[in-house]
Formats: structure tokens, sequence, C-alpha cells
């Protein structure tokens, strides 16, 4: 070869190489995202958030280094509808979405988009540890062949889950799409409707449960605990609700190690603070409060765990965590666990009105940090944001199109979500059993005259669900105690014909 084309070709090498920098060094930017979702944990059951029966120095550190929203609101105050609405940037109402039971069919559609199909198109590996109540299969649940479809089929390349509920039977993992642990020689049967073998309930043998339990959570005992629905088998598959907390670590953890070359996505749906509420011992007496404020110390350890393991990866600086609740509050829903709760005027609520199933603030309006060190100031954010805006967010993040009708009901709020700006939505629904809008200040609950069956029946649950037209301004009136729908007939018509328009 002669020597100028020798030193051509070393040219074209150079080049070529110093793209592939370039392109890897692009790659190595994605930043990776974890959203961590609390089950019901409220306003005001976090020390950065205002708690005082329990200290949670993990969380702290976290809004102290990251964004702390105060206005920030899951999509609806009870599960299923807030978790449907955060992975389709779609209102969960416009499918019907409601709390499902254990063997329920999988309420996502496979065809449709969703916040980790915009992420595998943007070059991620997507998973999700933890609770899933969102529906399995498609309507003959067989727990003993593969259970699909699921996770898997809606986006996600790694699945570990909690299949609905701690609270719902079968009490068992499931990994993509088998149940971890299960001898096939001893198969599981489920039912929601009748008693399926001959397994204890709390009904037949309440002398044998940990906790006592109202007539619907009286079901099959597993692990010392009574259950809503009945199961039969695969005893060596039952989880031990007290490991809990170590065995979805590890499987976070694990997920995250074998993606630390590579963007990932994960969402990370810890069973806490739900019912059953069974910390570990490591956590027993750690709040004042008992096992509802022992399991926020879990959740916290659990937490800085995350935090610090990422750290030790060397990856902490290309992570965005965005930590919330998919609902508001509640004490006891279902189990008498002897919890002081309000001890020492803890407000599990904070500053607002009803708790989880409620369309009062508390209801929806939750936790929420987005911690992002190096790339995030940190400073406290009074932005009108909401869950189901987490997905479009994102995509923009990443520069990704929504297409194929994704997102429906999504906005770009990225800049509010990494604190850039606080002006958040100008109006926010709030799709609980009674849908409600905010309007900056201005809170409307239109009239109904549906009643929310049992939830209207069970004690200490403001549900918001009431026979007049309620109007509240949030900011002198936090507590929503004075409606002022009748002095603002104005401002009812406008929120009114806003709120059908949304439903429309
Ligand atoms: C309700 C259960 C409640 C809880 C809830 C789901 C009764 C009386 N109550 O139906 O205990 O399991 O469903 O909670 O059965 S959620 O956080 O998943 O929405
Ligand atoms: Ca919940």
């Amino acid at each position: 070869m002669k020597l100028i084309s020798m030193i051509k070709l070393a040219a074209i090498v150079l080049i070529m190489s110093a793209c592939q920098n370039s392109a890897t060094k692009k790659v190595a930017k994605k930043p990776n995202v974890i959203i961590i979702y609390v089950d019901d944990l409220g306003y005001g059951d976090i020390g950065c958030y205002g708690a005082t029966g329990v200290k949670t120095p993990n969380l702290d550190a976290m809004a102290a280094n990251g964004v702390r929203f105060t206005d920030a609101h899951c999509g609806s105050s009870t599960c299923t509808p807030s978790r449907y609405s955060l992975l389709t940037g779609e209102y969960a109402f416009r499918i019907n979405a409601a709390v499902l039971e254990g063997d329920a069919p999988l309420l996502i559609n496979p065809d449709s988009e969703t916040m980790p199909d915009m992420f595998k198109k943007a070059g991620y590996t997507t998973g999700v540890v933890g609770k899933w109540h969102l529906g399995l299969g498609n309507g003959q649940l067989n727990w003993n062949e593969e259970v699909k479809p699921g996770p898997l089929e809606i986006g996600f390349d790694y699945s570990f889950l909690v299949p609905a509920t701690g609270d719902r039977v079968p009490s068992v993992y499931l990994e993509d799409y088998k149940v971890v642990g299960l001898d096939p020689n001893d198969p599981i049967t489920v039912s929601y409707d009748s008693q399926v073998g001959d397994w204890p309930t709390g009904k037949s043998n309440p002398e044998l449960v940990k906790q006592l339990a109202d007539p619907q959570h009286s079901g099959t005992i597993t692990n010392g605990m009574s259950r809503i629905g009945f199961m039969h088998g695969g005893e060596s598959a039952i989880w031990n609700d007290e490991e809990m907390p170590f065995v979805l670590d590890k499987k976070a953890k694990s997920f995250i190690k074998d993606n630390k070359e590579n963007p990932f996505f994960l969402y990370y749906a810890y069973h806490d603070i739900h019912v059953p509420r069974m910390p570990n011992e490591k956590f027993l007496g750690k709040s004042s409060m008992g096992v509802r404020g022992d399991a926020i110390a879990q959740m916290d350890w659990c937490t800085g765990e995350i935090v610090k393991y990422l750290e030790e990866l060397g990856i902490a600086e290309n992570t965005l965590i965005i930590f919330s609740s998919d609902n508001g509050p509640i004490l006891d829903d279902g189990y008498a666990d002897q919890s002081v709760e309000l001890l020492g005027g803890h407000k599990p609520g904070g500053a607002y009105r009803g708790g989880k199933y409620s369309t009062y603030e508390a209801g929806t309006r939750v936790p929420t940090i987005t911690y992002w060190p190096g790339t995030v100031k940190p400073s406290t954010s009074n932005a009108l944001l909401s869950h189901v805006d987490i997905y479009a967010s994102l995509a923009s993040l990443l520069n990704q199109n929504l297409e194929n009708g994704a997102s429906p009901d999504g906005e770009n709020q990225i800049d509010a979500f990494l604190g850039k700006t606080t002006k958040g939505k100008s109006v926010m629904l709030e799709d609980c059993y009674n849908p409600g809008l905010r309007m900056g200040k201005w809170k409307f609950i239109p009239a109904t005259k549906r009643k929310a069956d049992w939830i209207a029946n069970a004690k200490g649950i403001e549900s918001g669900m009431v026979n007049e037209d309620q109007l509240f301004d949030v900011e002198a009136d936090p507590a929503e105690q004075n409606n002022i729908a009748k002095d603002n007939a104005e401002i009812v018509t406008e929120m009114r014909a806003k709120l059908k328009a949304i439903k429309n």
C-alpha cells in the first residue's frame, strides 16, 4: 500500500472510532429511570412532609437533595386506577378501571402503547418488581401454567410480581410467567367466590390468625393471615410477608446490576405500607405508632438501599428516581393491627381532608420526590402535577414521539418534574369514585347521588360523595372545610364544563 493510502486508511479508522466513542457516550448519557411506587402512603406519613411518629432519614435526605413536590397527585385514590394511568397516560375512568380481584384479567391492552413500550423504543431494558394489581391472563387464569398475558406483553422485559395485593390470594410471587417455587405435584387453585380445598380460613379458624380481620379479609389463611379470596395448594410457593421487603429488594438490585452498563427503566412497586402490615422484626418498634409506622420505617430503609446501591455501582448521577405513592392514607383497611397511627399528633394525610378512596385532597395529594444528583437542583415545588403526566414527561426527556394514541391524557410536564419551573398543570382531574377537578387553588367536587357502597359505610372514610356541589379554595382552606360553591356560581359553572369536557 502506498504511504498516502495508508494515511487515508488510518484517518478513516480514527474517524470511525471517534464516531463510535461519541455514540457510546451518547448512549451512556441516557439516564436510567426508577419509579418507586409506595402503596397507601399518605401526604403526612414521612418526615420531610411533617410526619411525627416515625423517622424516615433516607427519604428526608432524598428530598433535601431533590425536588419535593407539595401539590403532586396520583391519578386516583385507589391502586388499580392510579397504576393504570401511570403506565398508560390515560385516565382510568375511560376503561372503568376499579380495584381488581387477584384473579382478574390483564387490564392494559397489549396492543396499546405504554410507558415501558416507550422506554424500549428508546433503547432501554425495562423491568417491574413488586405489586402489580393490573390483572393477569385472559380471564381463565391457571397459576400452574404460564401466566400470561401480563407485564411482558405490555412492554416489560422482566417482571417479579406480587400479582395483586398483599391481602389477596394467591399469596405467591410470579417471576415472568411462572409462580416462584411451585411444586407441580401441589397445584394452586384460586377462587374469589367460594372455599376451595380444605385450608383453614379466617372465618372458620380465627384462632389461627396473627391479626383479626373483617369479613372480606376472612378467606384462606396463608402465613398466619387471612386474605381476600380462597386458595389451596402451592404450599412451597407461599410468600413470607415478613421477608417480602428483602425479597423485592434483592430482585430490584439484581435487575439494576444486570443493566448497569446499559440504560434501564425499573418500576419498583412496594407492597408497603398496604395491609396486611407485617414488617420484619428488624423494624418492629421503629416507630411509636405500631406496625403501620414500622412499615413506613421499613419502606424508608428499602428506598435508602436503592440509593446506596446506585452509588456503589457508580450510576447514581445517571439515574433519575421518581418516588411517590398510589393513593392516600388509610388506617385499618380490613385488619385490626393494633396500630396507634394518630399518636403524638401524627397526621397521615397532612393538612388535607379524606384519604384513600376519597375525592378530598388527601385521596390523591401524595408525597412526590424527584432525585437525580448533579442534574436536579434541590428545591421545593408547589407545581400542580398528576402522575398521569409522568409517561409523556419522560417521553419528552428521552426525545421520544408519542405515537398511535399513546398517553392520550398526559401532558409533558418534564420541566416541572425536574424542578426547572414551578408552573405545573392549570387544570387537573382527580379521577376518584366521584371525580373532582382542581383549577389552580380551586377544587370542585360535583354533587352525586351515587353511594360509594361499602366505602360510604366504612367508618372514618370521607369519600367526598355528597348530594350537593362542593367548591373549596385549597390554598386558604387546605382541609376543605368551607364549601363556597354557592358564593362562586361562575367558577362552579366553569369547572363543571371543564370536567365534562375531560369526560367527553
Ligand atoms: C378493598 C379492600 C381493601 C384493599 C383495597 C385495595 C375490602 C373491604 N377492602 O376492596 O382492604 O385491599 O381493596 O387497596 O375488601 S389498593 O391500595 O390496592 O387499592
Ligand atoms: Ca394503594
